[in-house]
């Protein structure tokens, strides 16, 4: 087979439109062109942040401005009618390691549309659990079926914490419907699309605030304990709701990638020309801009890790997901930190990229890289899992 056929086969079996693989996708660190990455420590006006309070009030709201106006889109606040229904209990789930419980979180007074929690508690604590809460790609059903190898309860709920999911297709599709559907289709109703009206990732992390708007209220769970969490499209998700929703207390981005915690001036595996293209539903339609023209960007994909700081964070790769872009991945930790460092923090612990399962947890930003495939396995929960001791403990 010649490149390009190659590259059409690795799209067809990673699922993709083969469209964006005619394109030649750049795999040779050689071959990334030169780039200056801004400064997200440095005002539009041309200033350096030298106190957390010139962070906090004025470089951090410039900056989520600037994610949410060019990249992600403009989420709404929490509905007015929103309320819950327990649906069902399990006090004897996992061998009688744990209670599952099924929640709808209603949108809407009429119950037009929902998404159903899935969660599992550690039975026997002596109160609230931390939790661990992410979106999920195959279901609630799918979390015990064929994606459960993603989803190990029995583990998570052994360490401690609660784990609770939803479907992501449950608040919004995950194709372009012109945004009919899904929450769109709700709050969105009669409202003209503007360039920075909220794309799909932006709704799942709606969604995962409104999830933290339940978990607040059960009394089984320690809302100021919750990790978000999330796998490739759906860890740029938890990077983005844990920047825009501080009360998230830890973040976890696993393979996320282009749009998600890899440097985008780079331009090796995924580029902002193909998921624009491949993902139109996904950003605001004010990123297109940026396609095959990064060095636009206002900052890169380190600025949306600062926006987390203080709060810990986690960034893992795998070595074989080049597609994610693995270096840059750990590159955006790395320059993410200094906003850390400015709170007195601890940013990332090592200035180079560690080899595979030489995991960096010492830091408040985490880092590993995995031998294998993009996926989420078991070795990047137990890395999870110890990350969040340091913080949850
Ligand atoms: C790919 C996409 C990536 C990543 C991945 C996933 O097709 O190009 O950005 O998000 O899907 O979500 O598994």
């Amino acid at each position: 087979m010649n490149k390009i056929a190659t590259l059409i086969m690795a799209g067809i079996l990673m699922g993709m439109a083969p469209s964006v693989w005619a394109q030649e996708v750049n795999y040779d660190e050689a071959r990334i062109p030169e780039y200056v990455l801004p400064d997200p420590m440095l005002m539009q006006s041309g200033k350096a942040v030298k106190s957390v309070k010139q962070w906090e009030k004025r470089r951090r709201p410039e900056l989520m401005k600037l994610f949410e106006t060019e990249m992600f889109g403009k989420m709404p606040g929490r509905p007015d009618y929103m309320h819950y229904e327990l649906l069902s209990e399990d006090p004897a789930a996992l061998n009688g390691k744990a209670t599952r419980k099924e929640i709808a979180v209603y949108f809407d007074s009429a119950r037009t549309l929902s998404m159903t929690l899935l969660m599992y508690v550690p039975n026997g604590a002596d109160g609230p659990v931390p939790a661990f809460l992410g979106a999920n790609f195959k279901g609630n059903a799918g979390t015990l079926g064929e994606n459960a190898r993603r989803w190990p309860f029995e583990y998570i709920v052994s360490k401690g914490y609660a784990v609770v999911t939803f479907a992501r297709e449950d608040v919004d599709p995950d194709h372009h419907d012109g945004f009919k559907n899904g929450i769109h289709g709700l709050m969105d109703a009669g409202k003209e699309r503007q360039a920075d009206s909220w794309g799909t990732i932006s709704a799942w992390s709606w969604g995962l605030s409104r999830a933290l708007d339940y978990l607040e209220t059960d009394d089984d769970i320690d809302g100021r304990r919750v990790a978000v969490i999330g796998h490739s499209r759906l860890g740029k998700t938890a990077l983005w709701a844990g920047a825009t929703d501080e009360r998230f207390a830890l973040v976890i981005s696993n393979d996320s990638g282009c749009g998600g915690a890899a440097l985008s001036r780079r331009r090796i595996g995924e580029t902002l020309q193909a998921i624009n293209r491949n993902f139109p539903h996904w950003f605001c339609d004010n990123y297109n801009k940026y396609s095959n023209n990064e060095e636009a960007l206002f900052v890169d994909q380190q600025g949306l890790i600062a926006l987390i700081a203080p709060r810990p964070v986690y960034v893992a790769s795998a070595t074989e997901d080049t597609w994610a872009d693995p270096e840059g991945e750990f590159l955006s930790a790395l320059y993410a930190s200094p906003v850390y460092e400015l709170y007195g923090k601890k940013g990332l612990a090592v200035s180079s990229m560690p080899k595979p399962e030489q995991p960096s947890l010492d830091g408040d930003v985490g880092y590993h890289i995995r031998t294998g495939k993009h996926d989420i396995t078991l070795y990047d929960w137990q890395q999870y899992i110890k990350f969040a001791d340091k913080y949850f403990k």
